[in-house]
């Protein structure tokens, strides 16, 4: 504990030493989180993350997150320095995706429009005529099937689903997954719920069907916390990243949040309902990548052909959420 207050104060006066801010993610470590509301940085989703890192005044960006979320900062604001604890820090979405094999499944579907999630690569948003998140996703993609349009999504496919089954949409989908979602198993969570016939269930929409049939809200991460602090139920069962119980648990002070089972047990499940790359967003790390030595391993490049041509679609998400 001493240590982590030693890190604390050095980080803290890092921060300030080069005119930097931390903008962390709901799934990163309590300490992370805590960390970056002391120091008058941020902590969201990825859509705010981006909005709060371009228009925050400081030179520099300590993202504490995931690459993707690293890059997207990167692309919207080209003249900040964007650092990352750990360029490590990466997403099954995103590696589940490259950048050769999207773009041949989109030139096979020339007819499409192409809308991916922002857990992907610079390229493949480069790819892309549309760029969402889990938060806008719906009202996104009942637009453009509103317009008549056939819809590529990539890349993770329970959400995919999800949205076609709520939109009609007629959606072709890249058959990619969260490691973190896709471990919440039904019949567990039948159980768990049978214990607590109060608790309302909420879901983030990459995890299975079959999980999100049993949900009694479905949503982005935001709108999950926005759930447990306005549904009149006293106890919730949360399937997603148990990072979120830090926030969740601030803006319903008082509620029980229990987590939704991964049916594995510790032996058997890949991540336990929390993301490993997540995870590498320590303390130690932050230091590190304030300390401007070995900054090949912590700062984020965009190549700027493909910066110009990722934020076309990015941009094109931020106006149509204003
Ligand atoms: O699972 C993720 O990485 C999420 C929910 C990202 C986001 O949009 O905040
Ligand atoms: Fe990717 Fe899932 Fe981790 Fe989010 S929680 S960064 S979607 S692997």
């Amino acid at each position: 504990e001493a240590e982590k207050a030693d890190y604390k104060t050095r980080i803290k006066a890092l921060l300030k030493e080069r005119d930097a801010v931390l903008v962390a993610h709901y799934y990163t470590d309590p300490e992370i989180q805590a960390l970056a509301e002391e120091t008058g940085g941020c902590v969201s989703d990825s859509l705010e993350m981006a909005r709060f890192g371009r228009d925050h005044a400081a030179k520099t960006l300590i993202v504490a997150g995931v690459k993707f979320m690293g890059e997207t900062a990167k692309i919207l604001s080209p003249e900040k320095t964007v650092l990352m604890p750990t360029l490590e820090a990466t997403c099954s979405l995103d590696l589940g995706c490259p950048e050769d094999a999207f773009s041949a499944f989109c030139d096979a579907h020339p007819d499409h429009t192409v809308v991916v999630y922002a857990n992907t690569s610079a390229a493949v948003k480069a790819r892309a005529d549309w760029v969402v998140t889990s938060s806008i996703a719906l009202e996104i993609v009942e637009h453009l099937d509103s317009e008549g349009k056939q819809i590529i999504w990539g890349p993770d496919r329970h959400l995919g689903s999800y949205i076609a089954k709520q939109t009609g949409a007629n959606m072709l989908l890249w058959q990619g997954e969260c490691i973190v979602h896709d471990e919440f198993k039904a019949k567990a969570l039948r159980e768990l719920k049978a214990r607590y016939p109060d608790a309302a269930v909420l879901v983030h929409p990459e995890s299975p069907a079959s999980v999100v049939e049993m949900a009694d809200a479905v949503g982005s991460t935001s709108q999950l916390i926005r759930a447990a602090q306005t549904m009149d139920n006293d106890t919730f069962i949360v399937a997603t990243d148990r990072g979120i119980f830090y926030k969740m648990q601030q803006a319903a002070p008082g509620k029980t949040l229990i987590e939704a089972p991964t049916g594995g047990n510790g032996a058997t499940c890949r991540s336990c309902a929390h993301c490993p790359w997540m995870a590498m967003n320590g303390l130690k790390a932050i230091e590190a990548a304030l300390s401007g030595s070995d900054m090949e391993n912590h700062e984020i490049h965009v190549d700027e052909n493909l910066r110009y041509k990722a934020l076309i679609p990015l941009d094109r998400m931020l106006d149509f959420a204003k």
